[in-house]
C-alpha cells in the first residue's frame, strides 16, 4: 500500500546552486547527500516533513554524473524541472507486482538501491499519464548531516 509521497525528484544542471536556491528561498536544508553511480546522479535530499506512517517526504535534487544517465538525457530534452514523483510503501516488491498485474510497465525486475539505502523501482511514464513514477521502501531513518 502506498502511504505517502516519499519524494519529488527535480533535475538540475548544478546541484550546489540549486541547493542554495532552496536554502535561501525557503529555508530548506540538506538532510542527506550522495552519489548513486548506478543511476548516474549526484543528489541532495531536503526533508520537508515527517509523515504519519513513520516515514518522511523530501525534495530530491538530482544532477547527472555522466552524459548517458537518464537524468542527463531528460535535461537535454526538457531543461530543469520536475523529473519524477516517488510514492512510499512498506512493500515495494508486493506493490510493484500488483501494479504490474494491472498492465503498467515496471522498469526493474528486482528493486534496486535508492537514496539513503532505500529499495526502489520505477513505472514507465508512458503508462502513468506522462509521469515517471517511483516506488520506494525506505531504510530505517538516519540522523541528519551536520
Ligand atoms: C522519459 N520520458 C519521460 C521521462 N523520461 N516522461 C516523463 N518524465 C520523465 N522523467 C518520456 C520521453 O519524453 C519519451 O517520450 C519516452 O518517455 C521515452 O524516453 P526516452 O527519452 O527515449 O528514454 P528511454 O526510453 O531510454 O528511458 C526512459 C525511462 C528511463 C523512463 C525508461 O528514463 C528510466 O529508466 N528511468 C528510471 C530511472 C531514472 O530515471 N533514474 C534517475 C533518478 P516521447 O513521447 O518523446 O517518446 S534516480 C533516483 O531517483 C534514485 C537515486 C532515488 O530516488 O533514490
Amino acid at each position: 500500500m502506498l502511504t505517502r509521497i516519499d519524494h519529488i525528484g527535480i533535475a538540475c544542471f548544478d546541484l550546489d546552486k540549486t541547493v542554495e536556491f532552496y536554502r535561501a528561498t525557503y529555508g530548506f536544508e540538506v538532510f542527506h547527500s550522495e552519489v548513486n553511480e548506478e543511476q548516474g546522479v549526484r543528489e541532495a535530499m531536503l526533508k520537508i516533513n515527517d509523515t504519519s506512517d513513520g516515514g518522511a517526504s523530501y525534495l530530491q535534487l538530482l544532477e547527472p554524473t555522466r552524459e548517458d544517465s537518464t537524468v542527463a538525457k531528460w535535461l537535454a530534452k526538457n531543461g530543469e524541472g520536475v523529473h519524477h514523483i516517488a510514492f512510499g510503501t512498506a512493500d515495494v516488491d508486493g506493490d510493484a507486482a500488483e501494479i504490474k498485474d494491472k498492465g503498467v510497465r515496471v522498469l526493474y525486475e528486482e528493486p534496486r538501491r535508492g537514496s539513503m539505502g532505500s529499495r526502489i523501482t520505477f513505472l514507465h511514464p508512458k503508462d502513468c499519464h506522462g509521469v515517471l513514477t517511483e516506488l520506494v521502501t525506505s531504510a530505517p531513518v538516519e540522523s541528519p548531516e551536520h
